[in-house]
């Protein structure tokens, strides 16, 4: 570890001392701050490459604003490391991502330089008008805005707010929503445009393709600038472009003005400037700031920037596990085949077979496994970009052709694509694949990432099927079923490593039994539903031991549930446990409830699940031994329910 005694960082109260300090000490800052998070995230894994990239923003920002009186709002939050290292949580840092730590986001109960956590894509702009136009209210009085001369003078005035938001996350509908609203308003608030011309991968769309002429022009920019300026100047030019009329001025200014699209929707356009420089940076977010309205300025960055291995594959290193700093390689080697990998191969195989199948991500190629049908097969293969909302319509509209699309969404995120899934897909009964991964506990990421929802949003969706295979080889199989389906479904799968189970070649589609009985015993039922069955089983086990007989069954589809497999085996037991790794409200043990309901049946039971309430960040192990979701939590709600609940049983 590198000797810290003689950090400058060290020495600072922060973040305010950085307003004093001169330019080179910001930079030897800022550079202390590179380290400390490449030394972090070596030993912790985390954003590596975002955080790096946006270290002398960070500076810059803190230089110029005084926090928490004036608000930074990061985008996706994963590139807030060093703002955090500068707001009072330098000696905590070691800590994030870790049970119990600093979360890897922005997070409002962590500090108050957090004013709005985050975690997702694209939200910062909507948040940040929210919180310019919510301030000026409060100080100038309900009625309205301080500058129409409603609500008397400003005892108190608001501070200033800044949105940071990647070239990625400007792929995202939800910040043009922003960006149009703040344009309308006039908000005074500033986008500082994180310009890396990557999202996890290389960025994509007609947006980046226009962004990356403005980056890749300086000069040109420049040019424009200069003779718009000239032309105006010229003797009786001028005059008569003003007396033109606005037009004709602004067919002129589209011709001579870089970020044009910016300042149609109602924005002050200013760069592309270098976001590695802090005085450049400095000098224009004060530039900025004092326009009071809405302000683009165009940051152009490096991914990575300061640590070769990760400026070279910057990829690989948006988030990283941990990795030995010298070389750059992981230190926790890739263990057997994941979920995600299986649902990655299955995608080539079924779409070599079918050529009406395709594959759709929102900017999570590698994350999906779908990078593998990206390379098999490019023209089958799309990324929309950070775009749920429409990566599901599109897939609806290709559905309606009689295309056999999947999308491949994190649970998580899927989330923004409710209505889409709703209206676009499910009323209109098109064969579109839900292939919904990381569902369930994720680990480090934490509560914004926590796959937590989807089987409680979505098996409520009439003629959606939820499938949840217990392992690789059924996942696939499942994959192949849902395929064949004239109508939508779901494949809810988890992060983890799968059971190693042995793959069928080739795949061949999976009929059930949808209901699979893997332990038989008279006393207690336990139902359960995906990997998660497997402790389920381990508890029969144990319980067995002791004398008690507990039936496990496996649940593979959790809408509709199979009625006539599931009676006779809730007849044929006094008790009942539900295990799964979703919400309980709402999740898998709500909906044998309901069918227990509908169908007369009265039982004794308890249920194993997600708790009402955000889990935080943490081992998945560790989690879920917190929540009792292990062999041995299970065995004793078994118990318990037999009336032989006894701690002492472990
Ligand atoms: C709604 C949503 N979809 C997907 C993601 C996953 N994700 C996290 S960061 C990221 C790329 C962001 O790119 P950019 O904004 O350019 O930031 P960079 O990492 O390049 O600095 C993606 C797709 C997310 N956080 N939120």
């Amino acid at each position: 570890m590198t000797d810290r005694s003689d950090r400058l960082i060290n020495t600072l109260e922060l973040p305010r001392a950085l307003r004093e300090l001169d330019g080179d000490s910001l930079q030897r800052v800022a550079n202390e701050a590179r380290s400390e998070i490449i030394e972090t995230i070596s030993r912790n894994g985390g954003h590596l490459g975002s955080s790096l990239g946006a270290v002398e923003i960070a500076v810059a920002l803190h230089a110029e604003l005084d926090c928490p009186r004036d608000a930074i709002i990061w985008d996706v939050g994963h590139q807030a490391y060093a703002h955090k290292l500068l707001t009072g949580r330098l000696g905590s840092f070691g800590s994030i991502r870790t049970y119990g730590g600093l979360s890897g986001f922005p997070c409002r109960d962590e500090s108050c330089f957090d004013p709005y956590g985050t975690g997702h894509a694209s939200t910062a702009v909507s948040a940040a008008v929210g919180l310019v136009e919510g301030r000026l209210r409060r100080a100038g009085g309900a009625s309205g805005r301080r500058e129409d001369g409603v609500g008397g003078p400003d005892p108190d005035p608001p501070g200033r707010v800044v949105a940071v938001i990647g070239d990625g996350a400007l792929t995202g509908g939800m910040a043009y929503e922003a960006l149009n609203h703040a344009g309308h308003l006039k908000t005074p608030v500033l986008v500082i445009l994180n310009d890396n011309a990557m999202s996890i991968e290389k960025n994509v769309g007609a947006i980046s393709a226009y962004l990356s002429r403005l980056r890749t022009d300086p000069t040109l920019s420049r040019f424009r600038r200069d003779l718009e300026r000239m032309v105006q100047r010229l003797p009786g030019v001028g005059d008569r472009m003003a007396a033109m009329g606005e037009q004709l001025k602004d067919s002129i200014k589209g011709a001579l003005v870089p970020g044009m699209l910016f300042e149609e929707l109602g924005f002050t356009y200013v760069g592309v400037i270098d976001g590695h420089d802090i005085e450049q940076l400095r000098f224009h977010i004060r530039r900025s700031l004092a326009m009071e309205s809405p302000v683009l300025l165009h940051c152009r960055t490096v991914k990575g920037k300061g640590y070769a291995p990760a400026e070279q594959q910057p990829g690989r290193y948006h988030g990283t596990p941990r990795f030995s700093v010298s070389t750059g390689e992981s230190l926790d080697p890739e263990g057997p085949t994941t979920f995600t990998r299986a649902f990655g191969e299955a995608m080539v195989e079924l779409a070599r077979a079918d050529d009406r199948v395709v594959g759709i991500t929102a900017a999570m190629a590698s994350g999906t496994g779908l990078d593998l049908l990206r390379e098999a097969l490019p023209e089958r293969f799309f990324d929309v970009g950070i775009a749920e909302g429409h990566a599901v319509g599109f897939a609806a509209g290709l559905a309606a052709t009689g295309m056999r699309p999947v999308v491949a969404i994190y649970s998580t995120f899927l989330q923004r694509a409710y209505d889409q899934i709703v209206h676009d897909v499910c009323l209109q009964r098109l064969p579109v694949v839900f292939a919904v991964d990381r569902a369930g506990l994720v680990g480090a990421d934490g509560p914004t990432h926590h796959g937590a929802f989807d089987l409680s949003f979505l098996r409520v969706l009439p003629g959606l099927p939820v499938f949840v295979p217990r392992d690789e080889r059924e996942l696939q199989g499942l994959l192949a079923t849902a395929l064949g389906l004239e109508g939508p479904s779901v494949i809810r799968y988890p992060r983890s490593v799968g059971s190693g189970a042995a793959l069928s070649k080739p795949i061949q589609p999976f009929k059930g039994p949808w209901v699979d009985v893997t332990r038989q015993g008279s006393d207690v039922l336990i139902l359960a539903t995906g990997p998660i069955t497997v402790l389920a089983e381990e508890a029969a086990d144990a319980l067995g031991a002791e004398g008690v007989g507990a039936t496990v069954a496996g649940v593979k589809r959790v809408h509709p549930l199979d009625r006539d497999a599931l009676v006779p085996l809730l007849e044929g037991h006094r008790v009942l446990l539900t295990v799964e790794d979703n919400a309980l409200a709402g999740g898998f043990g709500s909906a044998v409830l309901e069918l227990m309901a509908d169908a007369g049946l009265h039982r004794l039971c308890a249920r194993a699940g997600l708790p009402d309430a955000f889990v935080p960040q943490g081992p998945v192990d560790v989690l879920r031994s917190d929540l009792g979701l292990t062999a041995k939590g299970l065995a004793e709600m078994a118990r318990r329910l037999l009336g032989r609940g006894d701690d002492a049983k472990d």
